[in-house]
């Protein structure tokens, strides 16, 4: 039988998960996880990056591993498990650091957007985030990465570090590509529709775990125009067409389809229905969630044992990278 190809992805356990991090990512990993050998990772590292409540970031990862149980990934088909488990992301990662320069770092737009927001703690990690990524992925010889739009630069970055690192010495790793879904790659806040939704925006954000109510309250307010009709234009419109996306990620309609429904019917009954399509795509996972949350003995062995799986996995490529460096044996 031929083997499957390799996807790894992870998502920073800095803040509750959102609408937007479920349709740009999750969504696609429960799609991919039967035709790929998957690695899904809840990257603690990652998330102290800036500055987090250490009882928070605890009971968050938790509550990320039952969720992304809980939105369909099977955790006897993935490997499931937390980053700080596996010290080889931290190893590599200090390897990679060497092989990366200054000035493709600085060029990140994600680290110039959030030390403008977090300007009086710009610290190293925050700087060289990516190398860390690139660890991630590379650790693994991951062909796939799925993620939402905002990433695929630091997936480009990973790529260009692995070729560098391939050419001095020789083939070492995989040229991970990335994978952007067509639909809900970058779903926008509802506040103000010109900026990702993001967790650490909590205006204007859906989260996975918001109570029904709540969902309703945020759609009815969501912002959209003066005009009354309901039709996908991202320019003129980016309110309605963000609704419109989400409505299209979670119903799995086509944009026509979705636009023929609401012709003529403004946006006092478009944007409840949005509301409504959102709670009833969230209603079981939630539900689940809530019950996998109890039984911490399971999620324990879900999160060890994919440890101990992801580590024989990464230990293969730090020994090999080791090795061309330079490093004696053990
Ligand atoms: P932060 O606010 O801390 O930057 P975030 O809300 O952007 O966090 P991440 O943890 O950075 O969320 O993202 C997790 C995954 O979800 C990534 O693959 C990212 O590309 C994707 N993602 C996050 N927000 C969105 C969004 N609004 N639309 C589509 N995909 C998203
Ligand atoms: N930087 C990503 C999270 C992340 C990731 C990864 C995604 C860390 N390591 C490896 C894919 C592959 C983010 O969403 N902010």
């Amino acid at each position: 039988m031929e083997q499957k190809k390799r996807i790894f992805s992870g998502i920073q356990p800095s803040g509750d998960l959102t609408l937007g991090s479920y349709m740009g990512a999750i969504k696609n990993w429960v799609a991919l996880q039967d035709d790929y050998d998957c690695l899904y990772c809840i990257v603690d590292m990652h998330a102290i990056t800036v500055r987090q409540v250490p009882a928070d970031l605890r009971r968050r990862s938790l509550e990320q591993l039952a969720q992304y149980i809980a939105c369909g990934l099977d955790p006897e088909k993935n490997i499931m498990f937390i980053q700080s488990h596996v010290a080889e992301h931290a190893e590599l990662a200090w390897v990679l650091g060497c092989y990366t320069q200054f000035g493709e770092l600085s060029r990140m737009t994600q680290f110039k957007d959030k030390s403008q927001k977090h300007a009086d703690n710009i610290t190293a990690g925050l700087f060289t985030y990516p190398v860390l990524m690139a660890a991630d992925i590379l650790l693994y010889q991951t062909d796939l990465v799925p993620v939402g739009q905002d990433q695929k630069q630091h997936v480009e970055l990973c790529r260009d570090i692995a070729n560098r690192f391939n050419g001095v010495y020789s083939e070492t790793f995989t040229l991970p590509e990335p994978f952007i879904p067509p639909m809900g790659a970058k779903i926008m806040s509802l506040g103000a529709p010109e900026s990702k939704m993001s967790k650490s925006d909590p205006d204007g954000c859906v989260f996975l775990m918001d109570r029904p109510e709540e969902i309703m309250r945020k759609f009815k307010r969501a912002i959209t125009d003066c005009e009354t009709a309901v039709k996908y234009d991202r320019e003129n419109k980016p309110g309605v067409s963000n609704l419109l996306t989400i409505y299209c990620a979670a119903t799995g309609k086509t944009m026509e389809a979705a636009e023929q429904e609401f012709a003529g019917q403004g946006y006092g009954v478009f944007k409840p229905a949005v509301g409504e399509a959102v709670v009833e795509l969230v209603r079981p996972i939630q539900e689940e969630a809530l019950r996998l949350m109890k039984d911490k003995a399971y999620l324990e062995s879900i999160y060890q044992s994919g440890a101990q799986k992801a580590q024989a996995l990464a230990q293969k490529t730090l020994r090999k990278v080791y090795k061309k460096v330079g490093f004696v044996a053990r």
